[in-house]
């Protein structure tokens, strides 16, 4: 597209007496008379032009005054040093091209000198990425898949895509969101759970996927989503504890790179790179440590607050009662009572969950049966254990809630573009 486009970024002293071209949103405009600023923001933030009416083409003053805000500009001008300005330039303009106008009033102000409520915001979500904080999180949301992505592909794992129309419940039947597939009855996948494990049995090997999850949820808190970012990994050969060491390493390289990233500034928090290892706690403590829970229980969230206030940084909950967790968790040999099943907890709420599985095909199908489940429906999948299936481990980690706690985002539906919630299915 005709002249070359200089992001904000590029903007500086060096620069002046260049032409350049500037494309972005007219951010601001402040008219003093005799003197116009407009300021155009575009991703990587704002410069400043500006009109002197003395000396700008008459035309271009009035119709540069007359803007609405908001609209796509294409700023043609000259770079001139000015230290008050940001970047220490202002650019001079000759030509100001409206590509695209804004309406007004706008639905919402992009330049946070009026806050607007989340639900607001999230009806707009458009412009209300428009400011900088906001866009950050997101920024930094890829930078964290793409610091997962390489640790795993550095370790030999190779990304898998698998189905998320699904015929039968992988977790468990209570958050199924049912959906009508021609004739027939399916469901939204909660988990690739019985198909990443599957790769097992293929041979890939160690596998991950990093995709949508769906969780049909009732409860409506700052830390529940009805479609999730979920980021699963498979690995034969590998234990429990060697995989609870690979989400380590996961975890830090992504609290890592935000921590080192220069979109952190933006969002004015500070991100301190965890020690490893983390503490493992075996459910037997964690069930002291928060005291008022039956052997056999889950932890709930006031459970898990009041580890996470004695503990202060991520832990393990290792050693689960087989019982509550899913039928796929290797019992201890020695201890059937409980499993190699483990959380990664966050002092906030909970991470990731993973195990290492049951590959054995009639221990499987025995406890498919113990919860009250029909192997029939499991057929697919049990199948795949009977020619030869590896020993093999694994763990789904929440990006979203990964996201959340270490950038200290008090709800969930922040560091998604589109949240589905109860309330939420639009836009
Ligand atoms: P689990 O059901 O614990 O495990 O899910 C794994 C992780 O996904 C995230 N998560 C959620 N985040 C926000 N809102 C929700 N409604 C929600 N549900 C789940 C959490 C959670 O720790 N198949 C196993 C994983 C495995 O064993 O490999 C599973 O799905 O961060």
């Amino acid at each position: 597209m005709s002249a070359p486009r200089t992001p904000t970024s590029a903007l500086g002293p060096g620069m002046a007496g260049r032409e350049v071209t500037l494309l972005g949103w007219a951010h601001e405009i402040r008219d003093l008379g005799g003197l116009l600023f407009l300021v155009v923001r575009d991703r990587e933030g704002t410069a400043q032009v500006t009109l002197v009416k003395a000396k700008a083409p008459p035309d271009l003053f009035a119709s540069a005054r007359a803007i609405p805000r908001e609209s796509v500009l294409r700023v043609t001008g000259t770079v001139k040093a000015e230290a008050k300005a940001p970047r220490g330039v202002e650019v001079l303009p000759t030509r100001i091209e409206v590509v695209s106008p804004a309406m007004s009033p706008l639905p919402m102000d992009p330049t946070e000198k009026v806050p607007a409520e989340l639900d607001t915001r999230l009806n707009n979500r458009f412009m209300d990425l428009r400011r900088p904080a906001a866009q950050a999180l997101f920024r930094l949301k890829s930078e964290v898949a793409d610091a997962i992505r390489s640790t795993l592909r550095s370790r030999g794992f190779i990304e898998i895509q698998t189905p998320k129309i699904l015929a039968a419940a992988t977790e468990g039947g209570a958050s199924l969101f049912p959906i009508s597939y021609f004739d027939r009855e399916a469901f939204l996948a909660q988990s690739p759970q019985l198909y990443k494990q599957m790769m097992m049995a293929a041979g890939l090997d160690r596998v991950y996927e990093i995709g949508p999850i769906f969780r049909a949820e009732e409860h409506d808190t700052h830390k529940h989503l009805n479609e999730v970012t979920s980021i699963d990994i498979e690995a034969s050969h590998m234990d429990h504890n060697d995989v609870m060491a690979l989400l380590e390493e996961v975890v830090v390289a992504a609290y890592r790179r935000v921590a080192e990233s220069p979109l952190l500034p933006p969002v004015g928090v500070q991100v301190k790179v965890p020690e490893t290892p983390f503490r493992r706690i075996p459910y037997d403590e964690a069930i002291r440590l928060a005291g008022d829970i039956r052997w056999g229980d889950d932890l709930d969230t006031r459970a898990e607050k009041a580890i996470g206030e004695k503990v202060g940084h991520l832990y393990f909950i290792t050693d689960w009662p087989t019982d509550i967790k899913p039928y796929y968790v290797m019992p201890h040999p020695d201890n059937p009572r409980l499993s190699r099943a483990f959380d990664l907890m966050h002092p906030k709420m909970e991470l990731s969950s993973g195990a290492q599985r049951i590959h054995d095909p009639q221990l499987l199908t025995q406890r498919i049966k113990s919860k009250g489940l029909a192997p029939e429906s499991f057929e697919f999948y049990l199948k795949a254990f009977r020619y030869g299936m590896p020993p093999h481990a694994g763990w789904g980690l929440g990006l979203e809630r990964l996201v959340m706690t270490m950038l200290g985002v008090e709800n969930i539906r922040e560091v998604v573009l589109f949240p589905r919630d109860r309330q939420r299915l639009v836009p």
